[in-house]
C-alpha cells in the first residue's frame, strides 16, 4: 500500500494524470463542479466593489459640503438673516456629519465582508489541487504460479495469483496498452480477481456522454468502491483482447427492493476502435437474471427479438450512430451502449430513482430509455445497481462461480 499524492495536473496539463482517469484525480470535473459557484462570488464582488465606488463618490460630496460648512460656520454676520442662516447651515452639516459616520461604517462593514470572501475563495481554489488516493500493490511481487504465462500481470485476476487479497484500486497493464492505468479489482477470499468495468450505484454520474468521453471513460474510481464510472472503451477493448484466455463478462443487477440477480456471458471481447468496439461473446453462460443480451421479445413486432440483441453489435453514443436503426438510438436514449433497434438490455441507461417511469418520464422520445434488462424486469422498469466486471474463464469452471456471488455481497 501507498499513498499517491503528486497529482498536480491542472486543467491544461492531464498529461500527468490523465493514465490515471477516471480517477480521484478528475481535476477537470472538479474545476467545472465548482467553476458557477466561483463565478458567482466573483460576480458579487465586482457588485460589492460597484457599491463601495458609488458610496464613496457619495462620501466626496458630503466631505466637499462639509469643507464649505467648516469655512462658513467661521463667518460673522451681524444681520439676523445671517445668523439665521449660519444657524441652517450648521444644523445642516451635523446632519452631514453623522450621515458621513453611517457611510463610513457601512463600508468597513463591507471591507470586512470582502475579506472574508477572498479568504474562503482562497481556500476554494486550493481545493482542487489535493489529490490524495489509496492505491493497493501486489504484496510479494513475483511469486511464481502456474497460471503465470497463461495470465500475464495486466488485470485484477492476475493481481490476485501474484498475491492481492484486498478489494481496491490497483495499476494494470494489458499487454498491448502503451501505458499503465488504475482499475478497481474486486477479489474476494477465494483467489478471484474481478476487473470492473462499470458501476451504477445511485445515479450520481451521468452517462449522456459522447464518443470521447465513452472511449476514455468517466467517472471517478474510488478505494471504497463507492462511486459510478464507465472504465472506457479503449480500455476495455485492450484488457478484454490481451492474450488467448477467454473471459466471461458478469452483469450484476440489484433492484429497487434490494434483490440481486446477474448474467454471465463467455468469450467477451470488444474490438479495436476502427471497429467501433464491437461486442461478441460465445454464449450465455449462465445467472439468474435471464438472457436479455440475446434480445426480448416485447410483443410489440414478431421482430423484437432480433433486432433488440446485442451479441455483434457496434457501440453507438449520441454523437456517433452505429447502430441497426432509422434514427439514432443512442441520442434518443441519451447514454451509449451496443445499440440494436434498440435494445432488451442497457445498463447505461438513464437513472430513474425509485425504479418505475413512464414514456412521460423518458422526456421528448418517449422511448424506454432507463437501466433495462428486459428478462429480469419491464423495459419501464430501471434497475438501482449495476456492475460490469470481467474474469479469466476457468475461473468460473473451477468452481469459483458461487464464490463470486458470494462477493457480489459486500456492494
Ligand atoms: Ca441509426
Amino acid at each position: 500500500m501507498k499513498q499517491r499524492s503528486k497529482c498536480l495536473a491542472s486543467l491544461n496539463s492531464r498529461s500527468g494524470c490523465g493514465i490515471y482517469c477516471p480517477t480521484t484525480c478528475g481535476v477537470a470535473d472538479y474545476l467545472q463542479k465548482y467553476k458557477p459557484s466561483v463565478e458567482a462570488d466573483l460576480k458579487y464582488m465586482e457588485n460589492k466593489l460597484g457599491e463601495i465606488a458609488n458610496l464613496t463618490k457619495g462620501a466626496q460630496d458630503t466631505i466637499g459640503h462639509f469643507g464649505s460648512c467648516s469655512t462658513d460656520s467661521y463667518l460673522k454676520s451681524s444681520s439676523m438673516l445671517d445668523d439665521i442662516i449660519r444657524f441652517e447651515k450648521s444644523i445642516i452639516c451635523s446632519l452631514f456629519s453623522s450621515a458621513l459616520q453611517g457611510i463610513l461604517e457601512s463600508n468597513s462593514k463591507r471591507m470586512l465582508d470582502l475579506k472574508q470572501m477572498s479568504i474562503q475563495l482562497e481556500q476554494k481554489c486550493k481545493e482542487p489541487c489535493k489529490d490524495t488516493v489509496e492505491i493497493q500493490e501486489v504484496k510479494g511481487k513475483g511469486k511464481e504460479t502456474q497460471n503465470k504465462n497463461s495470465f500475464p500481470s495486466n488485470y485484477c485476476q492476475d493481481v490476485a495469483n501474484k498475491g492481492g487479497k484486498v478489494s481496491g484500486l490497483y495499476f494494470v497493464k494489458p499487454q498491448q496498452a502503451a501505458e499503465e492505468f488504475l482499475v478497481y479489482c474486486e477479489i474476494d477470499n477465494f483467489g478471484n480477481g474481478w476487473t470492473v468495468l462499470q458501476r451504477r450505484r445511485d445515479g450520481s454520474l451521468d452517462f449522456n456522454k459522447n464518443w470521447v468521453q465513452y472511449k476514455n471513460g468517466f467517472g471517478h474510481l474510488t478505494p471504497d468502491d463507492s462511486t459510478e464510472f464507465w472504465l472506457g472503451l479503449e480500455k476495455i477493448h485492450k484488457l478484454s483482447t490481451q492474450s488467448s484466455i477467454p473471459y466471461v463478462l458478469r452483469m450484476e443487477m440489484v433492484d429497487w427492493s434490494g434483490v440481486r440477480k446477474y448474467a454471465d456471458y463467455s468469450m467477451f471481447r470488444v474490438s479495436p476502435e476502427q471497429d467501433m468496439y464491437r461486442l461478441t461473446y460465445a454464449y450465455y453462460s449462465g445467472g439468474d437474471a435471464g438472457d436479455a443480451f440475446d434480445g426480448f421479445d416485447f410483443g410489440d413486432d414478431a421482430s423484437d427479438k432480433f433486432y433488440t440483441s446485442h451479441n455483434g453489435m457496434q457501440f453507438s453514443t449520441p454523437d456517433k450512430d452505429n447502430d441497426k436503426y432509422d434514427g439514432n438510438c443512442a441520442q434518443q436514449d441519451g447514454s451509449g451502449w451496443w445499440m440494436n433497434r434498440c435494445h432488451a438490455a442497457h445498463l447505461n441507461g438513464k437513472y430513474y430513482q425509485g425504479g418505475t417511469y413512464t414514456e412521460k418520464d423518458a422526456g421528448e422520445s418517449g422511448y424506454d430509455n432507463g437501466i433495462i434488462w428486459a428478462t429480469w424486469h419491464s423495459r419501464w422498469y430501471s434497475l438501482k445497481e449495476t456492475t460490469m466486471k470481467i474474469i479469466p474463464i476457468n475461473r468460473l469452471t473451477g468452481g469459483g462461480q458461487n464464490a463470486g456471488v458470494k462477493q457480489f455481497g459486500d456492494i
